[in-house]
Parts: structure tokens; C-alpha cells; sequence
């Protein structure tokens, strides 16, 4: 079956845009990279500005606002039409679009997440042929809908269109930490697909039971085919092997007839090796290979190879004294979800390649985690991440697209999402790595509480897509997969749906509230989303801004700060905890840090909640451009300080201090398949490293469990809250308390040393600390932005040292290290005894 792919060099012509649109961009070729968007090909053209730069953004929403052509030449040989079927295959388009072929107009398309594809077989040229791609706005598009339907509730960000009327990525029309930037295009392939009497549209492995001994595995097969007619029987067969189709692991066939349009073959493998989570086994990977042809002509035969894997994939939700439960588990074995929320790596989708997914998802991996929740306002993502993910054991919470709004269910809405959910469904379904479907983020939280029902009285919100159509879709597709209708929900529409004792939760009552210990006053059984603001690195907001805007309240740095009230908050926290300060140096160093103690804080407090709580998914791990956000990563990948508190606190094993009710507990976190056991040393020591008081205490964590202590009095009262603190040891772990927060304590003025010794690729620095430390970071970003630290964070003892790697290409000197704002540490910034 060939496949011929159309030029990547197409034309991009304005058909039609708004007064603001540039004289230079009227009436003119621009030279066009398919897959792409407009915004990428004006930007390569010289034709706009760096939309993620300064203030650009805002000048530049005339883009989405216009009618846009792609259009190109392509070239057909006769052997191609030769083929009883030839299809233009689309594997996406961003979204409102026409497709003109040789003149005549071929289809229209409303949604940018479902692959189209079309028979132009009696259409094409042998020779020259031309296809054009006209889109229209998307932003007049959902007004439109919004104005013929009613407008429906959203949450208060200032959206350019309301991203509820349109099946489009909605964060595309700007979010609470993504920038307004609608774009147009072809997003994703797009080529023309000949072949003969029948084709495999979708396979869908589902593993249906899977131990050490024996899996059965149910393939389901959609096909086309040229002749429907009932006497034509088609033969069907499926293999899957490890390493050579000669030695199959196990294999099926069957005959059916072609008017069935799918067919199932169900496969036993003996033995089989098992895909596991990362930290829970390896990740094998199998060949499935589908052929198929019509009965008594071998000739023809369509061919389908894809990876995947063996695991049973569950979600128990039972009701238990605490209220239901709601527990993931991979091959029968309960796994702890260490992850976080994933957002588009970039608005310009295109840009996302296969190194840059890796690259992401080795960092999450990196700091421990083993989900990453694909949000409902971004994309089902592309096939390369799942694929990426399944190689490395990262299990995948996939929401269908809708996010923080009312959603109508009237035409042609319903129509359009069923087969949005069918195809995302259909294609993603062989990926082991995606464990969870989930029908939307917020939408009935926000329906029950957030005072909607009042606007929508009697209409539609969405809920029959949630309750009904996305359920008996994933039903018929893929019913080994769990389903569960929305993040955050209780499990029934009669239980708040952001009840902690039920089902998923968001906890965001932290960022919104005033400390972040509010974090535990909650014990949610799966925590799906909290989070916490801070700014990316300094070199990427250097990067993004001119100088001069380096300030939080300037108008560069608003511009890079969606949330409306972001910098109130990150005020206020900034106030509860240190003396305010005044300099943006300082502030950008202690926002990164109140954002990773908050998440300490609060992913500590919910693990050891296990196996109450059996799963953290913070907001977010990355960005999609250089912003203030809740991300560990930001928008030019470099790592904030949350990435290495993540590091740690989502580590198999960590200790952690956890107040309950009037005594003082140590949590021993073990997420691991070993028993850990022995003894922890508990001490109380001044800030001049002298030590008070220690106590030792024998511990026993099972394996996947948490074993908790009581502290003695003795190490937990302090004779001084402002010049004593806590620490447990145990094996290389360690937990630290504090008896009050930074603005009270008395810490030593911060005395240290730091050695350099090149190395290749840079230079391995040796921290000293002469004083206790607390939160020492060194941000070697602000003197190379390309270079790179091995650790942030790190807190010592007086006399203490840490080794240190730093990768760069810049020389580099102990001197300039050791000056802030190159260096800091919390010590700077305690009780002032003036
Ligand atoms: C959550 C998410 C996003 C949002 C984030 C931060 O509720 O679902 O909508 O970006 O909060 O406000």
C-alpha cells in the first residue's frame, strides 16, 4: 500500500483579515512548511515578531482573526491510480477548514483533533495537481456558535473566543499561563494512501487478563474495504513477537465477512512479558502485526505493524470506612501515581518533536515520577509521546479535550465529539503506557459549585458527554480501560464532586488560600491537580524580556503572568514567610522557592496518606512558553528548583515530618518492593549545628507502604522555635522541621566555600558549608543561560560538603558563584535582629 507524502513547501496567502493586519502581508506568497501553522510561517518569513517575546503577543492577535490558504503542487503518477482507492489522508487540521482539490471543493473540517480522510481517487491527475487548504477563523467560529447557542460558563481567564463552542485545543485561546495565540494550519501529516480491496484503519490490542503464566489479549480491527458485499470473506491474522516474527509469541486468525467493518481476534501468549510502571519493572515491548486479505486473493493484503505492550490495566473503586476509593492498578498490583499535569509543550504544536518529547518526559522521569495526566485543555497528544512514554514505563492519564467550561451538546457538537472520541480512542488504544481515560477537567466540579447552573438553567452543559457518550464509546473501543468521568469527581453526581473521602481531587485551596500547610487539611483519596506559582529561570525570562522589564509589576513581566491574580498571591505568600523583599533578584529566588516548599509540603503530606491517598498529580510539569506558572520546567526546558525538590520528594523512599492533631509525627515513606527497616535517628540541634537532643527509634516499612512514628517530646518541643530545628536520619534519608517559618528564625549568617575543578563538559563544584545551610541554590543559569546544575536546594550541617556538577561551555569562578543572586539560601533571608 504506498504512501505518497505531499511537499513539506507549500504557499501561505491572507485570503481576508481585520484593518490591523500588515501591509506586507496582503496580497503576497509566503513560503509555508507543512506540518506547520501560520504563526510559525509568518515567523520563519520575517513577517512578525517572536510572538513569546516582551509584549508581542498582544499585537499580533490579528492572526487569528484571518481566513488563511495553504495550497501546493504535487505530482501523481499513473501507477498510483491504478489503485482501486486513492485517499488524501489528513492526520490533522487546525480546525475550520476547506479542502479544495484540483479546484473543487473536497471537504469541510471542524475539528482539529480527529484524522480525516477522504477518496480522491476519481479527482486526481496523472501529472500536476493542485490542492488547497483554506481556514477560516477560529475565533469567529466559536463566537458564532456562542451567539447562536447562548454562552455557556467558563472560568474568568480573558480568553479571545470562548473555547467551548469549537473543537480546537483550548488553551490555544490563552489560559491561565498560556498566551492568546489562535493559530491555523496543517498540524499534522498529510499524504495520499493508494490501496486495493481493503485497509486497516485501526487496531486495538486490549489486554484483557495478564500474569507471569498466560495473557489473552483481544485485538479488535476496524477495517475499509472496497466491495461490502456479504459473500466477500476476508481472512484475518495477528501476530506478536518479542524480537523476530519467526518466533511469535502467539498468533490468531479468522474469516469474516467485509461488510462487518471490524472484526476481533482474540491471542493467547504463554509467559508472556509483562509491561510494568518504571520503579515497578521493566518495560518490554511486542510487535503486533495484523494482515489481512480477501479470501481467494492473497495479493491484495493490508499489513498493520504497531509496538505495544502486555499489562492489565484497573480502577478500584470501592467503598471503605474513610468513603470510596479510588486506586490504579497495573497487572493486579496497586501502584502510588507520582506524576503531574501535562500541558502542550508549546503553542505552536509543530514544534514539538520526537527529541523534545523525550527530552521532557526524561525529566519527569528524572525526578521520579510514573504518570503524567494529559490535560483536558491541551490535545490528545501525538502518537511519538505515547510511544515514548511506553518505553519508559510512564503511565498515561488521559483526558478527552474539555476543559473549565459548559460545554453544548447540541448540533454539531455531540456528532463532532463522537467521532473525535472514536478516532482518539481507536488510535491510542495499542499504547500500554496510557492507563486511564478521563471524560473532563472541572466541568462538573464547576457545574456543582462554582455558581453555574444558574446561567445555564435549563440548557445543556456537557454532561451527557461525560456520563454517556465518551463512556460507551471507551465501552466499545476499549473496554480494558478504566473510565472515570471527570477530574476532579466523587464517583456519583450525588457526592460533591470534589469530596476528598471520594474519588479525585483537586486541591487547590493552598494557592488560593494563604499558607500552604492547608494542604493538610486534606485527605484525598487521588490528588489530580494543586499546584503553586513561580517565574521560569532568570535566563529565560532575560531571554523573553528586554532588560528594563526585569521587575514583577512591569509590563513585560505582566504580559508573561496569566493568572489575574498571580502576583497578588505570590505576594502574599512571599509576606507570610520572609521579610518582603524589594529587589526582583531576590523575589525571583524566593517565589521558586516558596512554589517547591509548597509542593513539598504538600505531595509529603498526601504520600503519607497511603494507602488513603494513593496518587499525586501536581499542576504542571511543563510550559509552552517563557511564563510565571504553576511548572517545575519552564517554557525553554530549563528546570526550575521545584524539578529538584520533585526529585525528592517523589523519591521510593523519603522521610517526612507530619504534624497530627498536638504531636509531631515521622513519616517512612516506602515505595518500593523491599522492606525498609532499622533505625532513624531523631535530633533537635541549634542553628550552630549543636545537637540538643536525639533520640533513636526502630522502624519497619513494608514494602509499598508507610510506617509512622511518633516523635518524642524530648527532640519535638524546642527550647527556642527561632534557633532550633529537626532532623531525622535514617540510612542516606533525611527530614528537616522548622518550628516557625523563615521571617522567624535566627539563622546563621550563611558561611561557605566553594571549589572548582574542571572537568569535561564543565566543572564539578564542591559546596562547604562552614554554617548550617538551608535551601542553598546555585543558579549558574544567570552566568551561561545554557548552563546546567546537578542539584538546587540542598540544605547541610556546618562542616558538611556536596559535590556538585555543573555542565557549561563558560568559564566559570568560585568568586562569581558565590555572590548572590548566583548563589542564595534561605539563611539570607531570616529574622532580621536589627
Ligand atoms: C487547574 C487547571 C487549569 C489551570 C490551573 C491553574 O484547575 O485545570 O485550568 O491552569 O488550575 O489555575
Amino acid at each position: 500500500m504506498p504512501r505518497l507524502n505531499l511537499p513539506t513547501t507549500w504557499t501561505l496567502r491572507l485570503l481576508d483579515g481585520p484593518d490591523e493586519v500588515p501591509k506586507d502581508i496582503r496580497n503576497r506568497e509566503i513560503l509555508a512548511t507543512v506540518p506547520g501553522c501560520v504563526h510559525t510561517d509568518l515567523l520563519d518569513a520575517n513577517l512578525i515578531p517572536d510572538p513569546y517575546l516582551g509584549t508581542n503577543e498582544s499585537d499580533l492577535q490579528w492572526i487569528g482573526l484571518c481566513s488563511w490558504e495553504y495550497s501546493a503542487a504535487f505530482h501523481v503518477e499513473y501507477d498510483l491510480l491504478a489503485y482501486e482507492r486513492v485517499d488524501l489522508a489528513c492526520d490533522g487540521l487546525d480546525t475550520i477548514a476547506a479542502v479544495i482539490l484540483n479546484g473543487d471543493t473536497l471537504a469541510r473540517t471542524e475539528n482539529m483533533h480527529v484524522r480525516y480522510r477522504w477518496d480522491v481517487r476519481s479527482r486526481l491527475r496523472i501529472g500536476e495537481n493542485q490542492i488547497a487548504i483554506r481556514f477560516s477563523s477560529a475565533v469567529k467560529y466559536a463566537n458564532a456558535h456562542e451567539e447562536r447557542l447562548g454562552s455557556l460558563p467558563h472560568v474568568a481567564l480573558i480568553p479571545t473566543a470562548p473555547w467551548n463552542f469549537i473543537r480546537k485545543m483550548a488553551c490555544n485561546f490563552g489560559w491561565d499561563w498560556g498566551p492568546q495565540l489562535v493559530t491555523a494550519g496543517i498540524w499534522k501529516p498529510i499524504y495520499l494512501d493508494a490501496w486495493n480491496a481493503l485497509r486497516i484503519s485501526n487496531v486495538r490490542p486490549q489486554v484483557l487478563e495478564a500474569d507471569e503464566r498466560r495473557a489473552v489479549i483481544d485485538i479488535g480491527i476496524d477495517f475499509e474495504t472496497t466491495t461490502s458485499a456479504d459473500e466477500q470473506r476476508l481472512s484475518f491474522a495477528a501476530l506478536m513477537f518479542r524480537d523476530s516474527p519467526d518466533q511469535p509469541a502467539g498468533s490468531a486468525a479468522a474469516v469474516v465477512s467485509a461488510g462487518a467493518g471490524r472484526t476481533r481476534l482474540l491471542l493467547e501468549i504463554e509467559n508472556p512479558d509483562l509491561w510494568w510502571p518504571v520503579g515497578h519493572g521493566e518495560q518490554p515491548l511486542y510487535t503486533l502485526r495484523v494482515m489481512a486479505s480477501p479470501v481467494g486473493r492473497a495479493e491484495h493484503t493490508a499489513d498493520w505493524v504497531g509496538r505495544t505492550g502486555i499489562r492489565t490495566a484497573k480502577l478500584e473503586t470501592e467503598p471503605d470506612d474513610v468513603g470510596q476509593s479510588f486506586q490504579i492498578l497495573v497487572n493486579d498490583k496497586a501502584i502510588f501515581c507520582k506524576g503531574a499535569n501535562w500541558i502542550p509543550d508549546d503553542c505552536f504544536l509543530n514544534r514539538v518533536d520526537e527529541d523534545r518529547y523525550r527530552r521532557r518526559l526524561q525529566q519527569g522521569i528524572d525526578c521520579n515520577m510514573n504518570m503524567m495526566r494529559v490535560w483536558g485543555g491541551g490535545i490528545y497528544e501525538t502518537d511519538t509521546f505515547y510511544d515514548l512514554c511506553n518505553e519508559m514505563g510512564i503511565m498515561v492519564w488521559q483526558d478527552f479535550l474539555f476543559a473549565c467550561a459548559g460545554y453544548p451538546e447540541e448540533p454539531p457538537f455531540p456528532e463532532l465529539i463522537e467521532a473525535e472520541a472514536r478516532d482518539n480512542v481507536a488510535r491510542l488504544a495499542r499504547h500500554p503506557s496510557l492507563v486511564i481515560w478521563n471524560g473532563c477537567n472541572e466541568n462538573i466540579w464547576g457545574y456543582f459549585n462554582w455558581d453555574w447552573q444558574k446561567k445555564i438553567g435549563e440548557r445543556t452543559w456537557g454532561k451527557h458527554y461525560y456520563l454517556h457518550l465518551l463512556p460507551r464509546v471507551v465501552a466499545d473501543l476499549d473496554s480494558s480501560r478504566p473510565y472515570w468521568p471527570a477530574s476532579p469527581y466523587s464517583g456519583s453526581m450525588d457526592v460533591e464532586p470534589n469530596e476528598a473521602t471520594h474519588g479525585t481531587k483537586h486541591v487547590w485551596e493552598a494557592w488560593h488560600g494563604t499558607e500552604y500547610d492547608v494542604y493538610r487539611n486534606f485527605k484525598p483519596r487521588f490528588c489530580s491537580e494543586f499546584g503553586f506559582q513561580a517565574p521560569p529561570a532568570w535566563a529565560t525570562l532575560d531571554r523573553a524580556l528586554a532588560k528594563d522589564q526585569l521587575e514583577i509589576e512591569s509590563p513585560g513581566m505582566q504580559a508573561h503572568q496569566k493568572s489575574k491574580d498571580g502576583n497578588a498571591r505570590n505576594h502574599k505568600f512571599l509576606e507570610a514567610f520572609f521579610p518582603l523583599p524589594d529587589d526582583f533578584d531576590t523575589q525571583h529566588y524566593l517565589l521558586q522557592l516558596n512554589q517547591a516548599r509548597a509542593l513539598t509540603l504538600g505531595v509529603e503530606w498526601f504520600r503519607s496518606l497511603y494507602p488513603i491517598c494513593t496518587g499525586t498529580l501536581y499542576w504542571q510539569i511543563n510550559d509552552c512558553w517563557p511564563v510565571v506558572s504553576w511548572a517545575a520546567i519552564d517554557g525553554d526546558e530549563r528546570l526550575k528548583p521545584l524539578w529538584y525538590a520533585t526529585r525528592r520528594f517523589y523519591a521510593d523512599r523519603i522521610l517526612t515530618f507530619q504534624p497530627d492533631d498536638d504531636e509531631l509525627t515521622l513519616a517512612v515513606i516506602n515505595d518500593s518492593d523491599k522492606s525498609w527497616s532499622g533505625s532513624v535517628k531523631l535530633t533537635r540541634l541549634s542553628f550552630d549545628g549543636s545537637a540538643n537532643r536525639s533520640e533513636a527509634l526502630k522502624f519497619d516499612a513494608k514494602p509499598r507502604s508507610v510506617a509512622t512514628l511518633s516523635v518524642p517530646r524530648t527532640v519535638s518541643e524546642p527550647d527556642d522555635v527561632a534557633a532550633e530545628f529537626l532532623l531525622a536520619e535514617a540510612d542516606d534519608h533525611r527530614a528537616w522541621w522548622y518550628f516557625a517559618n523563615d521571617k522567624e528564625l535566627a539563622y546563621p549568617e550563611p558561611r561557605f566555600k566553594i571549589d572548582l575543578e574542571e572537568q569535561s563538559g564543565g566543572y564539578r563544584c564542591s559546596l562547604s558549608a562552614q554554617s548550617f545551610l538551608r535551601d542553598a541554590a546555585l543558579f549558574v543559569d544567570r552566568l551561561d543561560p545554557d548552563a546546567v546544575i546537578s542539584d538546587q536546594l540542598v540544605t547541610l550541617l556546618p562542616g558538611e560538603k556536596v559535590e556538585l556538577e555543573i555542565q557549561t561551555k563558560t568559564e566559570m569562578d568560585a568568586e562569581k558563584l558565590s555572590q548572590r543572586p548566583v548563589f542564595q539560601c534561605a539563611n539570607f533571608y531570616g529574622r532580621s535582629d536589627d
